[in-house]
This record gives structure tokens, C-alpha cells and sequence, in this order.
């Protein structure tokens, strides 16, 4: 069994450099711990819950596993705030964010010693991140699923890693040995998957969202939301062409969105509701064969990241 080892297992406690994006009502407990324990960094998404939600998942998460895990604080959650602290309260060992900038809670994390690895966009948002004291980055390229900004993988990765000196997660597209491999290339020092580890055995979601993962092909994928300033990808379904057509057929309003998309990706993930779910995949959905336990998922990746980079 050959192995990887970077800087970010020894600054996180990892054995593989291999973390399991936050992902809202897909990342809870049970999938985090799995991920863990297989080696990786397994996330618990704090989504658009309260405090009491995320504090018995990191219990849950801390019976199943005594292992390092992380959790994702999505800065447009409503609850931002107050989960913001339990991270602190809970003493966290390491926090990511996603969709903004973690700037006004970067201070009080960093000063109660949590490995801080928000995900970056851009060039800018990462200098400024890692002045503001981040440990890490994840450089996200825009074949993500969920929230997306403007740049591939492919071009943010090596600009991110020239303009900072903290090691770099890459994420986006990245769904095997080779995506590991490229993205070390590309002066990586792990990666981020989300997409792959939807359909790990230990994911809890519905099983008509494992199915499309499975059957998608290259280009399944869609990003809506582009013209409001919230672009998202998921898989394209009667709900993401819908809403396309209405972005296409006239000026939709933030409120009709809002309206539109409520609750669509948790009637996704715990119903497979075919008609009004949304679901969030990365173009990488066409990578993802077949239901395996975390563990294959990450051995897999890694022996075959290895023997690519004649390791
Ligand atoms: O956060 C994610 N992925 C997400 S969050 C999410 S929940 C949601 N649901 C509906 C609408 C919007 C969100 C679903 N998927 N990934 C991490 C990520 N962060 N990707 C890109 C970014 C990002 C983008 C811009 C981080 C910072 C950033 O700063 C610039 C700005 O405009 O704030």
C-alpha cells in the first residue's frame, strides 16, 4: 500500500491528504466520521442550521470517530453566528468556510488555536486570508457542484499557490488518482472532493440522488443563479432547466429565486424528489461509477495518485 503524505496531514493530523467538502444536508455526522476514520478529513456542513443541530452532529460525529474532523461554517447561513461560536465552544480542530469571506470570525478561531482553511475563489481572498492568519486554503475551481465562483480549477490552483506561502487544498473536478495527481502538479498540497463522496456507502442521502450521480455523464451538470450573484451547480433535472428558463426568459428577481429554490436541495437529498429537488453535483459526477465505502473511495484515489506521481 503505498501512501502520500504533504504538509496539510501534518498540519491537520490526517494520514491521506484528502478532505470531504461541507456539503448542506449531505455532510452530517456519520459520512464525516467514515471519512475520518478511513484517514481523510471528513467534514461535518453546519449548512443553514442552528447551534443545537450542529453541536449533537459533532457529538455524534466524536462517538463514531477519534479521529481529526473538520466542520464548514457557510457564511450565508442565517445561523452564522451562533455556529460561528460552537466551533470555538467545541474546540473544533478544524474549521473551513464556503461561500464568502470568514474575515469578522477569522480572529477569534485563529486566537483559540482552530486550523482555519476557508475556500477561496480568487487570488485576492486568498493573500487576504492568509494575512487575516488562515492555516491552509482550498483553491475551489468552478467545476465544483454547489456555490461556484468564476475560475477552473486549472487556472485558480497555480495562482493560488504562487501568491501564498500556507499550503493549498485543491477542489473542483477532482474525483480520482488522477485529479490527486494533477492537482499536486499544479503545487496542491491535497485535495477536496465532494462530488466522489456522494456516493460513498456511508452517505446518508436519498437513494435517487446516488443514482443520478452514478448515471451522469460530462455535461449534466448546469449553473443557475449566474445573474443574481449566487451561481450554483447541480445536476440538470426539470427543477435546474426550469429555473434556467426563467432566468433566461426574464429579469428574475432575488425574491422569486429565493421563492423558487427554497428547500429544493433537502427535498434533493432526504426525499429524491425528481421534480422539485435540486441536485448540487461537479462536472466530476461523470468520474463517479459506482457505491463504494469511504474507505475504497479514498484507498482507490490515493494508490492510484501515487503511482502517477511514482511515489
Ligand atoms: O460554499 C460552497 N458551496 C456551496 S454553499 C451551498 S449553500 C447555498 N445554497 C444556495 C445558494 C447559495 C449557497 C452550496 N454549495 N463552496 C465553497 C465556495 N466558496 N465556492 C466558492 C466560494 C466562494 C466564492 C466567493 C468563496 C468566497 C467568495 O468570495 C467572494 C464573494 O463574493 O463573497
Amino acid at each position: 500500500m503505498k501512501t502520500i503524505k504533504s504538509k496539510i496531514c501534518a498540519l491537520t493530523g490526517i494520514t491521506y491528504p484528502v478532505f470531504q467538502g461541507g456539503m448542506a444536508w449531505i455532510s452530517e455526522a456519520r459520512l464525516a466520521a467514515a471519512v475520518s476514520n478511513a484517514g481523510g478529513l471528513g467534514i461535518i456542513s453546519a449548512m443553514n442550521a442552528d447551534a443545537s443541530y450542529l453541536k449533537s452532529q459533532i457529538k455524534l460525529c466524536r462517538k463514531l470517530t477519534d479521529k481529526p474532523f473538520g466542520v464548514n461554517i457557510m457564511l450565508m447561513s442565517p445561523f452564522v453566528e451562533e455556529v460561528a461560536k460552537v466551533v470555538l465552544d467545541e474546540k473544533v480542530p478544524v474549521v473551513t468556510t464556503g461561500a464568502g469571506m470568514p474575515g469578522k470570525y477569522m480572529a477569534g478561531w485563529v486566537d483559540a488555536g482552530i486550523c482555519v482553511i476557508p475556500v477561496v475563489a480568487s487570488v485576492a481572498f486568498a493573500k487576504r486570508l492568509e494575512r487575516m492568519g488562515a492555516s491552509a486554503l482550498i483553491a475551489e475551481g468552478a467545476e465544483a457542484g454547489g456555490h461556484v465562483g468564476d475560475l477552473n480549477t486549472m487556472a485558480l490552483v497555480p495562482q493560488v499557490c504562487d501568491a501564498v506561502s500556507i499550503p493549498v487544498v485543491a477542489a473542483g473536478g477532482i474525483a480520482d488518482g488522477r485529479g490527486i495527481a494533477a492537482a499536486f502538479m499544479l503545487g496542491a498540497e491535497g485535495v477536496q472532493c465532494g462530488t466522489r463522496f456522494l456516493a460513498a456507502e456511508e452517505c446518508q442521502i436519498h437513494q435517487n440522488y446516488k443514482q443520478k450521480i452514478i448515471f451522469a455523464g460530462d455535461t449534466d451538470t448546469i449553473v443557475t443563479g449566474k445573474k443574481l450573484g449566487h451561481p450554483v451547480r447541480a445536476l440538470k433535472t426539470p427543477f435546474t432547466r426550469k429555473f434556467a428558463q426563467m432566468e433566461n426568459d426574464h429579469d428574475i428577481t432575488q425574491e422569486e429565486a429565493d421563492n423558487y429554490g427554497a428547500g429544493a436541495l433537502r427535498r434533493a437529498a432526504l426525499e429524491g424528489d425528481e421534480k422539485t429537488g435540486c441536485y448540487m453535483a461537479g462536472q466530476s459526477a461523470g468520474l463517479v461509477k459506482k457505491i463504494q465505502p469511504a474507505r475504497e473511495i479514498i484507498e482507490e484515489m490515493i494508490q492510484q495518485a501515487a503511482v502517477l506521481l511514482k511515489i
